[in-house]
C-alpha cells in the first residue's frame, strides 16, 4: 500500500516533468525572446515597434523665430559673489544650438555628459552638481543680456598662473548631452552628434562629468569634422582603456575608448599618448598590442621614477608635430584623496595642480580641438564636494590657457612674470 502510494506520487512528478517539457517549455521558443537575431545570436535587437527604437531624444532646441540667435544670459545680477547665480557652468550664458554659438562668436562650449556606465552609477548627476560650483571657479563676469555677440565686464577673476582673464575667451554653457540609458552605442551616437554641432558652431567642446564611454563619441565627432587619423589624442587616466574583449561582448563601454579608436581606424596609434596608468593591467599581451599600434605612454611607474615635470617635458616633445589634439582626462588619474567622487579611484595618482600644469602646457603648445574631463560621480564625492572643485579647477585652467594663446603666449611652461619672483 505504502509503496503503491509512493510510486503513484513519483509517476505523477515524472508525468508533470514530461508535460512541462512537451507543453510549456520556452527555452527554444524565439517568440518569447524577440531581441535575439535568428541569424546572429550575438546580436541584441531593439523593438522595431517601440517608437523609441530609433532614439531621437526629442530635442527642444528648435530655433524660436521670436528669439535672436546668440547666447542667453540667465543671471539677475552682474556680480554673484557666492551662491546667488542661476546655476550654469561658471555662471556663463547658455546656448541651445549652433546658431547661438555662431552668433555669439563662442570659443568654448561647456557641455555636460550624462553617460553613466561605471561600476558605481552617478556620473549622470555630475554636470548639474557642477553648475552649483561657481565660487571656486570665478565670479559672474558676463554683462551681455541677450542675443548676438557677448559683451563682457572687465571685473572678475584673473587666473593666478598665467594672469589671463575669463573675459578674454567666450564661453557658454551648452547644456547636457542625454543618453539612451540602456544602450551605450546609442549614447555614443548622441555624444557624437552634439559634439559635431559644437564644431559646426565654430566652438571647441569642453565636455565634462560623464562616464568614460563618452570618449569614443568624442573621437567619432572629431574624425567627422577634422578627418579620420588627422588629430592627436593625449589621454590621461589611471586605466589604459584599451580592453579589447568585453565586458560581456559590448561594443562600447567605459574601458575601451582607446582600443575602439585603434581597431576602427579612427585615431592613428602614433597619435595617441597615454599618461598616468596604474591599477590592474594592461598585462603583457595588451602592452605588446599597444606597442604594435605605436601608442606612446607614460605609466605611473615612470612618473614615480622620473617625476611629473620630466613627463610633461617628454609629452610636449612627443606631441610637438601633432598640431591639433584632443585632451581626454579621466579624473581618476588624480590621487583619490583629492577626487573621491569617481568610479575608478586609485590612490597613487597625481595632484590637481600637476594635471592643471599639463593642461596649460598642452593647450598653449597645440591647437586643442576639444577637451573632456570625465568620470565625475557626485554620489561618491565627499560631503564637501572636493571632487567637484577639482573638475572646475581643471576646466578653468583650460580656459585660462586658451586666453593665453589669444594673447600670443607661446611658451607652454609660461608663468606670468609678475606672479613669480626669481630674485
Ligand atoms: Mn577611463
Amino acid at each position: 500500500m505504502q509503496y503503491t502510494k509512493i510510486a503513484t506520487v513519483m509517476a505523477g512528478i515524472f508525468a508533470f516533468d514530461v508535460a512541462l517539457a512537451q507543453d510549456f517549455s520556452t527555452r527554444t521558443d524565439p517568440s518569447v525572446t524577440p531581441w535575439v537575431d535568428p541569424d546572429n545570436p550575438l546580436v541584441i535587437l531593439r523593438d522595431p515597434n517601440d517608437p523609441n527604437a530609433e532614439f531621437e531624444f526629442g530635442r527642444n532646441s528648435l530655433p524660436n523665430p521670436e528669439r535672436e540667435a546668440g547666447p542667453i544670459d540667465l543671471q539677475r545680477y552682474d556680480l554673484n559673489p557666492f551662491g546667488s547665480q542661476f546655476p550654469t557652468m561658471f555662471g556663463m550664458p547658455i546656448a541651445l544650438n549652433k546658431e547661438d554659438l555662431i552668433a555669439g562668436d563662442v570659443d568654448i562650449a561647456l557641455v555636460g555628459s550624462t553617460a553613466d556606465n561605471n561600476a558605481v552609477p552617478g556620473t549622470a548627476f555630475g554636470p548639474n552638481i557642477l553648475r552649483g560650483f561657481i565660487r571656486t571657479a570665478g565670479k559672474q563676469l558676463v554683462t551681455s543680456r541677450g542675443g548676438g555677440k557677448m559683451e563682457r565686464s572687465r571685473t572678475g577673476v584673473v587666473d593666478m598662473y598665467l594672469h589671463t582673464h575669463f573675459n578674454e575667451v567666450n564661453e557658454v554653457d551648452y547644456g547636457n548631452i542625454t543618453v539612451n540609458p540602456f544602450e551605450v552605442g546609442a549614447t555614443t551616437e548622441e555624444i557624437r552628434r552634439v559634439i559635431n554641432e559644437i564644431y559646426e558652431g565654430g566652438a571647441k567642446p569642453a565636455m565634462f562629468a560623464g562616464s568614460h564611454d563618452g570618449m569614443y563619441g568624442m573621437f567619432l565627432a572629431t574624425a567627422d569634422t577634422y578627418g579620420r587619423k588627422n588629430f592627436g589624442v593625449i589621454h590621461f587616466d589611471s586605466h589604459y582603456d584599451a580592453i579589447r574583449n568585453g565586458p560581456f561582448g559590448a561594443y562600447a563601454h567605459n574601458g575601451n575608448g582607446i582600443s575602439n579608436a585603434l581597431i576602427y581606424d579612427v585615431v592613428d596609434g602614433g597619435d595617441i599618448i597615454q599618461i598616468g596608468m596604474t591599477s590592474f593591467g594592461p598585462g603583457e599581451e595588451d602592452l605588446d598590442w599597444l606597442n604594435s599600434q605605436g601608442v606612446r605612454y607614460h605609466y605611473a611607474a615612470e612618473i614615480e621614477r622620473d617625476g611629473w615635470d620630466k613627463v610633461i617635458e617628454r609629452v610636449l616633445e612627443e606631441s610637438k608635430d601633432m598640431g591639433q589634439i584632443l585632451i581626454m582626462i579621466d579624473i581618476d588619474i588624480i590621487a583619490s584623496n583629492y577626487v573621491p567622487g569617481t568610479g575608478g579611484r586609485e590612490v597613487d595618482g597625481i595632484t590637481p595642480r600637476e594635471m592643471a600644469r599639463m593642461i596649460r602646457a598642452l593647450t598653449i603648445q597645440h591647437n586643442v580641438l576639444g577637451i573632456d574631463v570625465a568620470e565625475y560621480n557626485p554620489l561618491m564625492d565627499s560631503r564637501s564636494f572636493q571632487t567637484a572643485e577639482v573638475v572646475m579647477f581643471l576646466l578653468r585652467n583650460f580656459i585660462a590657457a586658451e586666453a593665453a594663446k589669444k594673447r600670443g603666449i607661446t611658451d607652454p611652461l609660461y608663468y606670468a612674470p609678475r606672479l613669480v619672483r626669481d630674485e
